[in-house]
């Protein structure tokens, strides 16, 4: 880890309905999963949300009268950032667990699609982020490995009441051209490693770092108000678009 903070762009995940069972009592208000990523200018693909099914989420009132759910470890680190009422305090509404959210549906910024859905992930921790993940498997090696397995494996889908609704029709969208390795940077690196599934540690630390270097100083966006433009030119401008439509909050940990 580095020595400084780490910036994270948390972005605002709407729980739809059917709100989870355990949220409704809140849902008068909109309730959040509230997902860390490094990547805003990648929030045009996302195909899902991630979620460990073990991790203990929590849901507590934010400032602004919305409802963010996320690890308590984070929320903690939140309400010493100005997301809560009183500095240093946080109410915890109730506590629930990955499995109770899995296949909830939400709207996320900026995708194309109108509604996805929270998918299980297993190698998330809990000692980084807010424990909810964003997935964009076009230019995410993890992101794309975990939905193929996802996609391939019917009794791993079934052992998390995840139906074929919330899996099968959402493919990787082509968001950003990164030279050689094309528009679909994470599925083309993916399959040249010949990664079999999210376990493929080495390989998958690999992918990554081939990835996300060459996207980041190479990457042109393909789709939005960037179109044209390069990756790491329009970083900033597209995380203060999100923030600017309070679809998104910036995060230090
Ligand atoms: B990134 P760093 Cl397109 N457990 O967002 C595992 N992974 C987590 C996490 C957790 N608790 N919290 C966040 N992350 C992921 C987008 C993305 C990301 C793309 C490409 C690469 C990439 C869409 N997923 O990350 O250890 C989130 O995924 C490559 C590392 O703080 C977040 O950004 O460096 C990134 O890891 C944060 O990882």
């Amino acid at each position: 880890e580095g020595v400084g903070p780490q910036e994270y762009t948390l972005t605002k995940m709407k729980i739809l309905e059917p709100v989870p069972e355990k949220l409704r009592p809140y849902s008068k208000k909109p309730i959040f999963l509230v997902a860390a990523t490094l990547r805003p200018e990648t929030m045009y693909g996302q195909t899902n949300c991630w979620i460990h099914p073990d991790i203990k989420y929590i849901a507590f009132e934010t400032v602004k009268d919305e409802v963010f759910v996320c690890t308590s470890r984070s929320a903690r680190n939140m309400c010493f950032q100005g997301f809560t009422k009183t500095e240093g305090k946080f109410n915890v509404l109730v506590e629930v667990s990955g499995q109770d959210l899995l296949g909830c549906a939400l709207k996320a910024p900026m995708t194309i699609f109108e509604k996805i859905y929270a998918l299980p992930m297993l190698t998330i921790k809990d000692n980084k982020g807010t424990g909810v993940v964003t997935s964009v498997p076009s230019d995410s090696p993890d992101d794309y490995a975990a939905l193929t397995d996802l996609k391939k494996k019917q009794p791993f889908r079934e052992k998390y009441g995840i139906t074929n609704e919330m899996v099968l029709p959402f493919d990787p969208i082509p968001i950003i051209e990164v030279p050689e390795l094309g528009n679909l940077s994470a599925v083309a690196v993916c399959d040249n490693l010949k990664i079999q599934s999210q376990n493929d540690k080495e390989k998958l630390a690999q992918a990554k770092e081939m990835v996300y270097l060459k996207g980041f100083y190479d990457g042109v966006m393909l789709i939005g108000e960037f179109k044209g433009k390069k990756v790491q030119d329009v970083k900033k401008a597209l995380q203060k678009s999100l923030l600017d439509k309070n679809e998104a909050v910036v995060y230090y940990e």
